[in-house]
């Protein structure tokens, strides 16, 4: 269970955190769209390509404090990667060994986390790979993906939410033969865009602040101000007429509905883990916390393209429930606006070729090839009693809270497995898995659309819904250290839902 007080001395010295809750005034978000409307220009993560020894691509990620100026007049204590906020956007190619140094300088135990790598569990940076502070850890492990944008970012059990939140994630880019002879836009920084999004709250002296009220557990950590590359509602010229954004939700609980504010259609070619097998033309794109896509707008037109989020309800009737409807209503949805990112196409554009109509060919697990389907059912019933102002925690999955001691799930070794995802409670999950990808089978019975066609390693299960999701785990098998899965809203991870499984030849 995460207390008040384990919150309140969860990152030591150096850091004064504001823990008050939602009674605190925070940073008056008004004041925070008013600096916008001079708006600074996208903030570009370094790319890193490492360095090469004895073929081997060594990335050196120092893990460090810093303080950041996202507010006028104010400084605010972060953690980043190799910076103050954030970190470098990591460059590997498919097949290539790569050597991670990873170096602990906050002055508390951590971990990092390759978000999907498909990599030996030793090497996964999950709760059982702490980092002791001053330490360097050094996983070294071949890149096995298609070419898509993956991320970082801590995972230490229970504080999970308060290290992620605080800034310490980054994008990783791989790259593919096969993609590689795609005519997509690829020069980074240019018409190759990462997009990272973390909503904060801030308070008036600019601390941000990590809420422990029963509302900000049960609901998990939102803010009022959206950092995009750790800027409110930044600009961006563009010199081509496409862009590709790689839009990664960061965010510790919050679900955006993105879409552009003059409602023109843009395409999507990449989910979490491939490109799609063909693009898909649409005008919004859902991301909840720890899901990738890779959009292509086009702003040939010469108008300003304005990136924003819309209201949405999530999908899934809340069929089950203690809470009536309206309650149930109200916990799907949110109707906060953000600006994400203002467009301006330059006057001289350069003309982008057409977004080919084929992307990639994605291997078929058909049912048939299943070996076995395993439940899972997401609960925060006990929850629920918290936020009523009782006590007790409850944020489950097949009804008991995560135990680093207890091994939950054995997969054989090249097994193909349905894993059939059950939301027992009123409030969308987003539903992530370690080691491999998935295919998403269904969603209460009806097959996938859009960014979910491709590969996948998150998916939200609404309220009362079912998803089907089936994947073969290969190549990795190590019967004592376990991969994790668990819900990607990090308060509710952090508080118990998550679980172990081990990969056993
Ligand atoms: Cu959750």
């Amino acid at each position: 269970m995460i207390t008040r007080r384990t919150l309140l001395t969860g990152l030591g010295a150096g850091v004064a955190l504001t823990a008050l809750g939602t009674g605190m005034r925070s940073y008056n978000n008004n004041r925070a769209v008013a600096f916008a409307r001079n708006p600074a220009k996208l903030p570009i993560p370094p790319l890193d390509k490492g360095r090469m020894e004895k073929g081997v691509r060594i990335f050196d990620l120092a893990l460090q404090r810093g303080q950041s100026a996202f507010l006028p007049g104010s400084k605010t204590p972060t953690l980043g990667v190799n910076g103050a906020y954030l970190g470098p956007t990591l460059a590997l190619n498919d097949g290539e060994q790569v050597q991670m140094r990873v170096t602990n300088k906050i002055g508390e135990p951590t971990t990092l986390h390759w978000h999907r790598l498909h990599i030996p569990a030793k090497a996964d940076g999950g709760p059982h790979q702490i980092v002791e502070p001053g330490e360097t850890w050094s996983p070294t492990f071949k890149i096995m993906q298609k070419a898509s944008m993956f991320w970082y970012h801590p995972h230490l059990l229970h504080k999970t939410g308060l290290h992620a939140y605080m800034g310490m994630a980054g994008a990783m880019i791989v790259r593919d033969a096969q993609s590689s002879q795609l005519d997509l836009p690829s020069t980074y920084g240019v018409d190759d865009i990462p997009i990272v999004l973390q909503d904060k709250r801030f308070a008036r002296n600019g601390q941000l602040i990590y809420s422990s009220s029963m509302h900000d557990r049960m609901m998990g950590m939102k803010g009022n101000v959206l950092l995009v590359n750790g800027a409110i509602a930044p600009r961006f010229t563009a010199t081509t007429s496409k862009l590709r954004l790689r839009l990664l939700n960061g965010s510790n609980a919050r679900t955006y509905n993105i879409g552009l504010a003059d409602n023109r259609a843009f395409e999507i070619i990449a989910g979490d883990g491939s490109l799609l097998p063909v693009p898909v033309r649409h005008k919004r794109v859902l991301l909840s916390p720890g899901e990738r896509a890779e959009i292509i707008v086009d702003v040939a037109d010469g108008q300003t393209a304005n990136l924003v989020t819309y209201p949405y309800k999530t999908t899934g009737g809340g069929r089950r429930g203690m809470m009536g409807g309206g309650m149930m209503g109200m916990m799907g949805d949110d109707n906060r606006r953000f600006g994400i990112l203002k467009i301006d196409p330059s006057k001289q554009l350069k003309t982008s070729p057409a977004i080919p109509r084929r992307l990639v060919e994605l291997p078929v697990l058909a049912e048939s090839s299943a070996s076995k389907t395993r439940r899972f059912v997401l609960d925060m019933g006990m929850g629920m009693g918290m936020m009523m102002g009782g006590g007790g925690g409850g944020f489950t999955v097949n009804g008991q809270e995560m135990d680093i001691n207890r091994i939950d799930e054995r997969v054989k070794l090249g097994a193909t497995e349905i894993w059939e995802i059950s939301n027992n409670s009123p409030m969308a999950h987003p539903f992530h898995i370690h080691d491999i990808q998935f295919r998403i089978l269904d969603r209460d019975g009806k097959p996938p659309r859009g960014q979910e066609t491709g590969l996948k390693d998150t998916v939200l299960v609404g309220g009362g819904e079912t998803v089907r999701v089936i994947a073969k785990f290969e190549d990795f098998a190590d019967p004592q250290r376990p991969y994790m899965y668990h819900c990607h809203i990090l308060e509710h991870e952090d508080a118990g839902m998550m679980g172990q499984f081990t990969v056993e030849a």
